[in-house]
């Protein structure tokens, strides 16, 4: 054995296959989850609990879960800080090994667990589907990641030296993650920090912890020893200081509202810490008077209602060429006036229920804020009521037509099933309307003219963009992010993630036997 050797403790390699149940849940007796903290299911320290509800159905109480504390915090961090030392110096490659294990389990599992995230979060059963695997897409790609996590070799300006670069990783993350991605959002953040050989404290959003608790559940059973990943459940509010300022705490990863990423911001740049923030969005779906108009239908229904409006990528704006709007706007408000609202679990329902009355209430206000500002009313508008509906938070596809630059409708996140048409005159008009917002998540253009999409491309000032496609549905191995006031620069997903996570080490190796002096014995 040589002093490069590594030997690996004995629960660094505890990749032993267990039985892997969902976790469960029953209505008449709803079972008590618990924090997971160095590698066990503990009660918090505050002797509180929290119930989460079926938002399409309040009867139903998916589980209990703790109501934490600052102090459950500082000892999630305390056994990620301890697990960072053996955890930092396994092999890239066999890190990736158990996240290749824990992609598999999940594959095994996505239907439980899908069917758990619909009945906690809303969105229909295909949708949350699409969640677990981008989850799943995410973790193998980054346990591939594990054989490359590539810096470079570049010549050295002097004779007989060596310069390399190597990513190195910075200790323990923490992470805020939000209720309309459950699953897919905390595995962008977790599985990079994994690989990079990070350890990890996650707190997920309040109305979502079982999706993260199953997705826990599935790294422990794979394998990643105690305290490389740990849970701790509760409100933002109580949790979110504790975990920021806690000196251990090196990197710092939020998806939720420009308002608090402020603060997150804020907060870690007193201490230096990496600060990845994913915010808000109000992104736009351009339509050229070429496009074809029955493509670009269906895309703004899926990106405007899919997940009930509920992405930070939902298509909330339209910006239509004025020879096609009469004719787009009639075949949009036909086609959602059809959409049919209900219970996710249904296979045949199209839309579900906001995430909480709270929301509900945002996304109401918003439709009277907009009558009030003079947009038009074409269809939806209400919340839905009578039988099942009774039990959920829903409303109607609702679209706005005649909606101007000035509106608040046109410039604000409302963060549900409310689209917005305005006309444009020409391409250069509706790039300028497309930018015309203090977001730049994402946007589209649909058009059948290469020159259009091209300076589309170019032009639309956002982190996002599509052509003949709506604003949603990015890939694991893009980047993801936005412009302006969405993001902080950092980028989630593909490789471009890994600079959150690691730092780069320059290394020179010098073995001319004698001292060079870089800038000064080359000249
Ligand atoms: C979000 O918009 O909140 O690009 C996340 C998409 C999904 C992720 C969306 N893959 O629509």
């Amino acid at each position: 054995m040589n002093e490069f050797t590594i030997t690996l403790a004995p629960e660094l390699v505890r990749l032993k296959r267990k039985k892997t149940e969902p976790m469960e849940y029953n209505m008449s007796s709803p079972k008590l989850y618990k924090n997971f903290i160095n590698g066990e299911w503990v009660e918090s320290s505050s002797g509180n609990t929290s119930e989460n509800r079926n938002p399409a159905n309040t009867d139903e109480v998916l589980g209990i879960f703790q109501k934490s504390n600052a102090d459950d915090v500082a000892a999630a961090i305390d056994a990620a800080t301890e697990a960072y030392k053996k955890w930092r110096l396994v092999p890239a490659p066999k890190r990736g090994e158990i996240l290749y294990k824990v992609a598999q389990r999940m594959l095994d599992q996505k239907e439980p667990f899908s069917q758990q995230m619909t009945q906690e979060m809303g969105k229909v059963i295909k949708e949350t589907r699409g969640d677990t695997q981008e989850a799943i897409d995410m973790t193998f790609y980054m346990a591939g990641e594990g054989r490359r996590l590539f810096g470079m070799t570049t010549p050295s300006e002097m004779e007989n030296k060596f310069n390399m670069t190597v990513r190195q990783p910075l200790g323990v993350c923490s992470f805020i993650t939000p209720w309309n991605f459950p699953m897919a959002i905390p595995s962008w953040k977790m599985m990079p920090a994994l690989i990079c050989g990070n350890t990890v404290v996650i707190k997920p959003a309040t109305d979502t912890p079982l999706s993260v608790a199953n997705l826990i559940q599935a790294c422990h059973d794979e394998g990643i020893p105690p305290g490389v990943v740990n849970m701790v459940t509760g409100s933002g509010s109580a949790l979110g200081a504790p975990i920021i300022k806690n000196p251990n705490v090196r990197v710092v990863s939020f998806t939720g509202s420009t308002e608090v990423g402020r603060k997150v911001s804020e907060a870690c740049a007193t201490d230096f810490k990496h600060c990845c923030l994913e915010m808000g969005g109000k992104n736009v779906q351009i339509v050229m008077d070429d496009a074809k108009l029955e493509l670009a239908v269906d895309g703004a229904l899926w990106g405007a209602f899919g997940t009930t409006g509920q992405r930070c990528t939902a298509t909330s704006r339209i910006a239509c060429h004025k020879d096609v709007v009469e004719k787009f706007t009639s075949m949009i408000v036909e086609r959602a006036r059809k959409l049919k609202v209900g219970n996710g679990l249904d296979e045949s329902v199209e839309m579900g229920p906001a995430i909480s009355q709270a929301q509900l209430d945002t996304v109401l206000g918003y439709i009277d804020i907009g009558k009030k500002d003079g947009a038009k009313l074409l269809t939806g508008g209400e919340r839905l009521t009578g039988g099942d509906y009774d039990k959920g938070f829903f409303l109607q596809p609702t679209v706005f037509g005649e909606v101007t630059q000035s509106m608040r409708i046109w410039k604000e996140e409302i963060f549900g099933p409310v689209l917005g048409i305005a006309v444009c005159g020409s391409l250069d008009e509706a790039i300028a309307m497309a930018n015309d917002t203090p977001y730049g998540l994402s946007a589209s253009i649909f058009t059948q003219d290469v020159n259009n999409a091209y300076t589309a491309m170019r032009d639309v000032y956002t982190g996002i963009f599509y052509v003949n496609a709506p604003t949603i549905g990015a890939e694991t191995h893009l980047p993801f992010g936005g412009t302006k006031e969405t993001g902080n620069g950092h980028r989630e997903a593909a490789t471009a993630c890994l600079d959150v996570f690691s730092e780069w080490k320059s290394i020179y190796v010098d073995f001319s036997g004698s001292l060079q002096r870089a800038q000064i014995d080359n000249q």
